[in-house]
């Protein structure tokens, strides 16, 4: 192990990896990467930048990483693989790209986590802050690894964040200027213990941040640990943050700020995320957020989530292939049938993350008609929907298309929101969305 002995070893080489290599390399460290893929995805990436640099690659149990001057893990890798955790209890120093990235930033941190809506939530709050005249960068899960975002952003006045758990789990010295935690519904129970477990490694985006954003509806949102400020959002006429909801009114105290009919976003999910950005906006910027009202209102949503794709012999598909859990696939369910004047026809399935799908039962009782399931967990997704509505199985989307071509009447909504990653049959959630709509196009 004579490779690694005394090295920042970066484990993982996906964007992630490399974008810590680069990093690391610019203040000089010495550097190693593993990776359990015999090809990593930024492989040649890595030899065409850094041919010096050594990649080792297979299992992680054949590396002995106790010698290591700092473990710098991927997001998708676990601190608790018996490798790394022994490494962890010999006391390597361990952290994350995100942490690499706190120690070195100078301006004001804004960071976003939830299990749902984080990434509607941090380029809304790009476009407001933008909107208000301020240089802002977005990076993060979003899909721009934060130290790239980093090295290529000089001027840049605010970060805004996305967090994921996974990101999360490697950070200690965020100290955000504002963390936002948006709400916390099961996901990646195949990772994590329990949900409580997920629920705390969300909770450290609180750690030494000046002020706290939750949403006052979800307790696992709310800061565990003492926090200068907090900012609640949400809630209902009797007990509120300043940014709430009542009716088709989006309050902030007694005044009306925006009516439901001004936006392009819909669903009620959405307008709680317009309640989280505008918390944020009113402690950020003062009374000066109003400002930033046009570019909410004109924000039309990002691909992939509750997109309108075709109306076809009076039948409207929609793509929600970002909904990769049970919360979002029921936020969209919810947020949508008010406006379906026939029968809701939801397309769900694909790798389900060790969820319980049982809470989908009662949902689908009351707002959908017919259910279309595909890939590899629709058995256990049908299963635990029973008899609430009417459920047919098929292997892949194309399939599923064609049955809710074959049933879709004049009046009918078809929601594909999967309740499940892509994995199984697809690259990502957007080749899925593609798919999809090449589907409904076809
Ligand atoms: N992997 C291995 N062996 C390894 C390392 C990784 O098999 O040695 C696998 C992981 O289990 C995972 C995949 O490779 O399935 C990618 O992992 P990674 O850590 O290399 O990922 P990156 O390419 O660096 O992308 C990561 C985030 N991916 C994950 O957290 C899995 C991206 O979020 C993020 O955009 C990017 O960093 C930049 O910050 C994606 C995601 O799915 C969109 N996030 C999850 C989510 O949103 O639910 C958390
Ligand atoms: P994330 O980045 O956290 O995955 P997105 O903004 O990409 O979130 O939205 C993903 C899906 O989650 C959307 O398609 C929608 O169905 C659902 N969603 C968005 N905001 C919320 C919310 N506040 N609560 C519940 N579900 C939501």
């Amino acid at each position: 192990m004579a490779k690694l002995k005394d090295k920042h070893v970066v484990i993982g080489l996906g964007k992630t990896g490399l974008s810590c290599v680069r990093f690391l390399r610019r203040l000089e460290c010495p550097v190693a990467v593993v990776d359990t893929r015999a090809e990593p995805p930024a492989a040649a990436q890595l030899r065409a930048e850094f041919p010096d640099v050594t990649l080792l690659t297979g299992p992680l149990d054949k590396f002995d990483f106790t010698g290591c001057r700092e473990l710098v893990v991927s997001p998708g890798l676990s601190l608790k693989h018996p490798a790394i955790n022994k490494a962890i209890a010999a006391g390597v120093p361990y952290a994350g790209d995100v942490d690499l990235f706190a120690r070195s930033v100078d301006a004001p941190v804004i960071a976003v986590t939830g299990s749902n809506g984080k990434s509607t939530v941090v380029t809304l709050l790009g476009k407001a802050l933008e909107a208000l005249g301020y240089n802002t960068c977005v990076a993060g899960n979003i899909g721009l690894p934060v130290l790239d975002a980093l090295s290529k952003s000089l001027e840049v006045e605010v970060w805004v964040l996305e967090l994921s758990s996974y990101q999360l789990e490697t950070t200690h010295s965020l100290q955000a200027g504002i963390a936002v935690n948006l709400n916390v519904s099961a996901d990646h129970l195949d990772r994590y213990d329990s949900l409580d477990d997920y629920a705390m490694a969300k909770q450290r985006i609180f750690d030494g941040c000046e002020a706290a954003v939750y949403w006052i509806e979800d307790h696992r949102t709310k800061p565990a640990q003492p926090v200068q400020l907090l900012l609640p959002f949400g809630g209902d006429e009797n007990d509120h943050g300043r940014f709430y909801v009542v009716g088709d009114q989006l309050m902030d105290g007694s005044r009306v700020v925006l009516n439901r009919s001004e936006l392009h976003l819909q669903g009620r999910h959405n307008l709680l995320n317009i309640c989280a950005c505008l918390t944020v906006l009113g402690q950020f910027a003062g009374t000066d957020y109003r400002r930033a009202l046009p570019a909410i209102k004109a924000f039309s949503g990002l691909p992939h989530r509750c997109e309108w794709v075709a109306e076809i012999d009076g039948v409207r598909w929609i793509n929600d292939s970002k909904g990769t859990n049970l919360g979002s696939t029921v936020a969209a369910i919810e947020g949508l049938v008010d406006s379906v004047a026939g029968t809701l026809l939801l397309i769900a399935g694909g790798e389900g993350k060790g969820a319980d799908f049982s809470s989908l039962r009662p949902v689908v009782a009351a707002s959908v008609g017919r259910v279309i399931l595909f890939g590899r967990d629709r058995a256990l997704m049908a299963e635990a929907i029973g008899d609430a509505a009417a459920v047919v199985l098929v292997e892949t989307l194309q399939q599923a298309v064609a049955q809710a071509r074959a049933s879709a009447q004049a009046g009918d909504v078809v929601l594909f929101s999967p309740a499940c990653a892509s994995f199984d049959q697809f690259e990502n959630y957007e080749d899925r969305g593609r798919q999809f709509v090449a589907a409904v196009a076809g």
